[in-house]
């Protein structure tokens, strides 16, 4: 798969690359995360367009096979750092749906104390950080874990992402570098959907591939397909075992269509109708749901039945949420500044 060269518009859609290391329960659950992350994406559509969400709201949908397969590749030990279109990896990582509604609407008590709407927040409970809102200044501190880690001679696994306009910042070269350098384990996912805000790829890298640059570092790097979750999951959980091995880091390249504007101020008119169509057809929730319904792991009324209490959970979030109070004015001021 090339990252950059023109869409083949007329290619058939591929099958899903079944995991040999998923039980049917495991897809079930992964499948689970995927719903839940893209319906707490249309919540906070719908909760922008009532002005009840501030600040940017960044839609996560066409990106929960490669958040939701990359976390769920980790082990019970192991670090996420998402970036703004991983919300479903927060999932994966147990976060309840309370405490990311409170963050998420800014209110009083949460984890970012009000002061911000849109995830940079860290629960070192849940061992999820970031995100570091400045492209490319997250994959040090993610590689910094681990190297702390390592030198505890404790063996956890790091994982991190950036866009690919993110991924031509100073701070990845520094990051996939040192990491490579030292062996950390540390796995970079470069999500590359297409654009950043309005640049499209071909104004981003002279590169076929972002995961050519690993031969540069020396360390792995793949580039995949980002909508087939099975494809995902199977390349961070090899990924987990190398870095765990003392391999070193892994530059996986997890391609996708950002379906939406860059938050949702943008109404993405730069992006061709022939363009959406395309990626529509690959939406890895679709794709993910036909494979599952043909292996008969689910049926469709088993699916309506989980994504309704999905739906259903999400409304009762948004009622605890929104029902308590805003921070006050000082809040912003706090742990701003030293006395
Ligand atoms: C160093 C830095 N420059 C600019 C920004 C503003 N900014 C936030 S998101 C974004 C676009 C990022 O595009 P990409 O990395 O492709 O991620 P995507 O939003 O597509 O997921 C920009 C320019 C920033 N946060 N940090
Ligand atoms: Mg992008």
């Amino acid at each position: 798969m090339n990252s950059n060269k023109p869409l083949d518009l007329s290619a058939k859609v591929p099958p899903i690359k079944p995991s040999k290391l998923l039980s049917n329960s495991r897809r079930i659950e992964m499948f689970t995360y995927m719903l839940q992350a893209r319906e707490f994406d249309l919540a906070m559509q719908r909760l922008n367009r009532q002005g009840r969400a501030f600040g940017g709201v960044y839609s996560q949908t066409g990106n929960e096979a490669s958040s939701v397969g990359s976390a769920y590749a980790l082990g019970d030990k192991d670090v996420l750092f998402p970036m703004h279109r991983n919300i479903g990896g927060h999932f994966v990582f147990k976060q309840d749906l309370n405490t990311l509604m409170l963050a998420f609407l800014a209110r009083e008590g949460s984890l970012m104390r009000g002061t911000d709407g849109t995830g940079h927040y860290a629960d070192v409970k849940k061992r999820i950080y970031g995100n570091v809102s400045h492209l490319g200044a997250m994959i040090p501190v993610a590689a910094g874990f681990v190297l702390a880690s390592k030198m505890r001679g404790e063996s956890v696994v790091s994982m991190t992402y950036i866009g690919d306009g993110g991924a031509q910042t100073g701070e990845f070269h520094e990051g996939v570098n040192f990491a490579s350098v030292q062996k950390l384990p540390l796995i970079l996912i470069i999500e590359n959907n297409q654009y950043a805000y309005s640049s499209p790829n071909s104004v981003e890298f002279a590169c076929v591939k972002l995961s050519d640059r690993a031969l540069g570092y020396g360390c792995f790097g793949v580039t995949i397909d980002g909508t087939d979750v099975e494809l995902v999951y199977e390349t961070c959980f090899k990924a987990a075992e190398r870095a765990r091995k003392g391999e070193g880091p892994s530059l996986i390249e997890s391609i996708t269509m950002r379906m939406r504007g860059h938050a949702e101020h943008d109404d993405f008119s730069y992006v061709s109708r022939e363009e959406l169509e395309y990626w529509k057809k690959r939406d890895p929730i679709d794709r993910y749901q036909k494979y599952l319904l043909t292996k008969k792991v689910l049926s469709l009324d088993e699916i309506t039945s989980i994504r309704t209490k999905l739906i259903d959970d999400i409304r009762s979030a948004i009622d605890y949420a929104v029902d308590l109070p805003f921070p006050s004015g000082e809040e912003g001021f706090k742990n701003v500044f030293i006395d």
